[in-house]
């Protein structure tokens, strides 16, 4: 945005204001049409044209919001405040981010603060209960001694009613014939009994704690693993994986990294498959923590589905998740990626005490939430958690660990995969079209035993039933996204 010199202040304010007023018409355009990376571009053109508009940062920040970036949506909400502190949308905006970043109680003041000023405002104060009820719940969560619900289950003293006739565990173990009835079950729509569930879940609760938090693995000369990235619910794309690659077996080994739930509204559907993998070829299949593997994530589809207990159970199995994989002393893999600091080596991995909620920092936390960036060194995190790292902290780290490159996911790709840091970090997104709307590719990857070459294959997305995205999200999430 040039501006020629001969136009007096006055009048280059009032063509700014026009100029910014028509980029922020061309953004929100593009914000309907789902476009948010466009979106995005064009209210900060409008910022650069009028930086002193709060609703040009507040509808950013929504754009924010809906491309996961809380940090950044954070940052504009607090900027939309800072230039009018009466602006009710910007409150709203901050609450959202806030509670997007588990961070109930900053939130809650946003909603006291706008039923405050608009006491008659019904939906305000809906909204104020809610994460008032949340934040509590949070809380009493946090305070609790934590006792496993493991302990205070009965399983073989539920009774499978008799007009359920559905797939069964075989005295009580996983099989290939229950998992293919249950893959099919699931198809259909249908739900596990919730024995099934609950014997699946203490089962992989006993083997996962069992496992180190950095598994290592060797391929052989001629054995190949296959790595899928981010799966989020999206169950119905999961299967497509299996069809076109093979489902899982001892010679045909998998490894998930992470975020297989929320999101997509098919998130027990997806765990439990791959829980039920997991039982069925432990020694071949492989699951890492994402996340979307926390508490502060979505339960709400758990608690429809089945009950709080069950969701408590499952929290107590993610936290067991192991959070990294080394292949060959070779390929190190994660969900988010590397550190905030140089100097994390494997061996600081293996000592993780992992069994808890990510903290807000330190290695386990940047594990799960790091992301990559093409320029050198270390920036603030778009999502307001961890840090962005730089190729040239990649190269130092693999150097100092003797590694050759990272595999990483956490980010959603047009091509469902990309390679950056000249071919050391690679990042594999496995939710094709995610969310309904990003249209992007979904890929997976092979790495074979005799060369750790990454080989690619993408795939697009297949149908699903008529149940939205997010359909299970938390109301005040929802209206983030919306
Ligand atoms: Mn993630």
């Amino acid at each position: 945005m040039a501006y020629g010199s001969e136009y007096g202040s006055e009048k280059k304010m009032a063509e700014g204001g026009n100029d910014a007023e028509l980029l922020k018409e061309k953004a929100n355009k593009y914000f309907k049409e789902k476009d948010y990376e466009n979106a995005i571009k064009y209210y900060s053109e409008a910022l650069e044209v009028n930086p002193t508009n709060a609703v040009y940062y507040s509808n950013r920040s929504l754009a924010y919001l809906r491309t996961e970036c809380y940090g950044y949506a954070l940052a504009d909400a607090t900027k939309a405040l800072e230039i009018d502190k009466n602006y009710i949308k910007g409150y709203y905006r901050r609450a959202t981010s806030n509670m997007a970043l588990g961070k109930f109680k900053a939130a809650l003041k946003d909603y006291e603060t706008v039923v405050k000023v608009r006491p008659n405002d019904k939906d305000a104060k809906m909204k104020y209960q809610e994460c008032n009820k949340i934040a509590f719940e949070r809380a009493i969560a946090s305070d609790e001694i934590k006792k496993s619900v493991v302990d205070s289950l009965d399983i073989e003293s539920m009774t499978i009613e008799d007009d359920y006739d559905g797939p069964k565990l075989e005295d009580g173990k996983v099989t290939e014939t229950f998992m293919k009835d249950m893959m099919d079950w699931f198809k259909d729509q249908k739900k596990l009994h919730r024995k099934c569930a609950y014997q699946i879940l203490v089962q992989v609760k006993d083997l996962l704690s069992k496992l180190p938090s950095l598994v290592e693995i060797t391929l052989k000369e001629t054995e190949k693993i296959t790595i899928c990235g981010d799966t989020h619910g999206q169950y119905y794309d999961l299967l497509n994986i299996f069809k076109l690659n093979g489902l899982p077996s001892e010679t045909n080994p998998y490894l998930f990294n992470g975020d297989f739930v929320d999101r997509g509204s098919f998130s027990l559907e997806v765990i439990l498959t791959l829980f039920g993998f997991k039982l069925l070829h432990p020694d071949n299949f492989f699951l890492l923590r994402g996340n979307h593997e926390t508490d502060n994530m979505n339960q709400m589809e758990v608690k429809a589905k089945y009950t709080a207990q069950m969701f408590q159970l499952f929290s107590e199995v993610f936290q067991w998740l192991p959070l990294a994989q080394c292949i060959n002393s070779k390929v190190l893999v994660m969900h988010g990626g590397l550190f905030s600091e140089d100097g994390v080596t494997l061996e600081d991995l293996r000592k993780v005490e992992r069994n808890r909620q990510p903290p807000d920092s330190g290695p386990m936390c940047d594990l799960l939430w790091s992301d990559p960036q093409p320029q050198n060194g270390r920036s603030v995190s778009k999502r307001g958690v961890s840090c962005q790292f730089g190729p040239d902290v990649t190269e130092r780290f693999l150097e100092q660990n003797k590694l050759d490159f990272i595999v990483r996911s956490h980010e959603v790709k047009t091509e469902g995969y990309e390679v950056t840091h000249s071919g050391k970090c690679i990042t594999v997104f496995s939710a094709p079209n995610y969310c309904d709307q990003m249209g992007n590719k979904g890929a997976y990857i092979h790495l074979r035993g005799s060369d750790l070459k990454p080989e690619f294959h993408q795939f697009t997305a297949v149908p699903h039933p008529n149940v939205k995205p997010m359909a299970y999200a938390n109301s005040l999430m929802q209206m983030g996204m919306m």
